[in-house]
């Protein structure tokens, strides 16, 4: 749903000049730095964009879903980097306080979330439950009124950033219902940051361990109140979450398409252009159809959410289908691009690893299947 088709429209003019103008040209030193430097980040807060997904009583833009997919298509077309200092703060960081916080939590921390005031982020993954959430080993103990959290969360994005923890540990016996979701502030006593990753791509992005030794969190900070839903909350967080970065997926796959259109035909072998050769030819086509596809799945998905549709299933095929995509377009733009495409300084090498995250992160490629399957089974019994 587009609620103001003018307005709209000016927004998704104002970030792909942004995009263009201002990203790209810093995509090669983010990922030398790595990291994004402040200036970039303090005109991502001046165009809104920790604020995208924010419930407009909050003081963010409140986009639809559908308006966050065709913004998050926008924000696709440059490295994956930027996106993640202003990501967690619109999706796994905060969608939990906007989907099942308490009004006073909302309130709270909604608006400096939106604002890019504070950054947030998701720390659900565990060293022994990564696509086995719920098997989580992390605790917390009331104690009065606080919790006392001991455990460590694993390859958290944002942690070395992060001023909040959407956090989930467990209240009460095995399984998903014993695992409860809170709000934990990084200067809360007793919570450390491990050392930052080295990784495949993404450079630009951090990535650390979240340890909780004791740490004292007040029992305010329970999302909803209510123990034993976290689970619930983190799977309705990352069914969200999945259709975003299945838009980011669409977007970057445009941004390779179009640089392998330009490079082929401006390359010359064998006395023209090689975009006139039938194998490239092929290779474009076939990038192209496949990545219109993954926009219309995206695009099909967020309408049903706005119409109120529970999206689950569609979230994962977007998902599994968008990231593997984007893969085989990656791969498709090093092909095209030939020996450029291998050499760092011509950037499609990045975006060929950087990718490969797409397949892994708000999980992986297998539990989209798993969970596409199970639904089907349930809703067919
Ligand atoms: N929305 C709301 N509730 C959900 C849900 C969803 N999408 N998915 C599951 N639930 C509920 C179930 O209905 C069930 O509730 P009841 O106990 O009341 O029936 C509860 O949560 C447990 O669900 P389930 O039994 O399906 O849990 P499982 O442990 O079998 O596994 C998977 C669920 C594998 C789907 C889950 O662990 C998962 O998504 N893993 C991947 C985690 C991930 O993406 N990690 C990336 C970290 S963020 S970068």
């Amino acid at each position: 749903m587009i609620r103001d088709q003018a307005s709209f429209a000016q927004l998704i003019a104002t970030l792909r000049r942004f995009v263009a103008g201002r990203l790209v040209p810093n995509e090669a030193r983010v990922s030398a730095e790595d990291c994004v430097p402040p200036e970039l980040i303090a005109e991502m807060r001046a165009l809104g964009l920790f604020g995208l997904s924010i419930p407009e009583d909050y003081g963010g833009l409140g986009l639809t879903m559908e308006e966050e997919a065709l913004a998050a298509i926008e924000i696709g077309r440059t490295s994956p980097a930027f996106r993640s200092v202003f990501g967690t703060n619109n999706g796994i960081g905060s969608q939990g306080i906007v989907m099942d916080g308490t009004p006073a939590q909302k309130q709270r921390w909604l608006p400096r979330l939106a604002t890019g005031e504070i950054i947030a982020a998701f720390a659900l993954t565990e060293a022994e439950a990564g696509s086995d959430a719920a098997s989580l080993k992390t605790t917390a103990r009331r104690e009065g009124d606080l919790y006392r959290l001991n455990g460590t969360k694993r390859f958290i994005t944002n942690s070395p950033v992060a001023d909040i923890f959407t956090l989930m540990a467990r209240t009460g016996g095995e399984g998903a219902g014993g695992i409860s979701a809170f709000i934990v502030e990084r200067s809360s006593p007793g919570l450390s940051i491990g050392k930052p990753e080295r990784k495949m791509g993404q450079q630009g992005t951090a990535i650390a361990d979240v340890v909780l030794e004791d740490c004292q969190v007040p029992a305010g900070n329970l999302i909803g109140g209510v123990e034993g839903q976290g689970f619930k909350t983190a799977m309705k967080v990352l069914d969200r979450g999945r259709l975003h970065i299945a838009a980011v997926c669409v977007g970057t796959a445009e941004r390779l398409i179009a640089d392998s259109l330009h490079y082929a035909m401006g390359r010359r072998q064998f006395g023209k252009p090689i975009a006139e050769f039938q194998l490239v030819q092929a290779m474009l086509a076939e990038s192209r159809t496949e990545a219109y596809a993954a926009r219309c799945m995206v695009i099909d998905a967020a309408r049903r959410k706005d119409a109120g549709e529970a999206i689950s299933t569609e979230a994962s095929c977007c998902k599994l289908f968008a990231s593997e995509m984007v893969g085989r377009v990656a791969d498709r733009a090093v092909q095209i691009h030939g020996g450029a495409g291998y050499i760092a300084d011509y950037g499609i090498e990045r975006f060929y690893r950087d990718v490969r995250l797409f397949r892994i992160y708000e999980g992986t490629s297998q539990i989209q299947q798993l969970v596409i399957a199970r639904n089907m089974i349930r809703d067919a019994s």
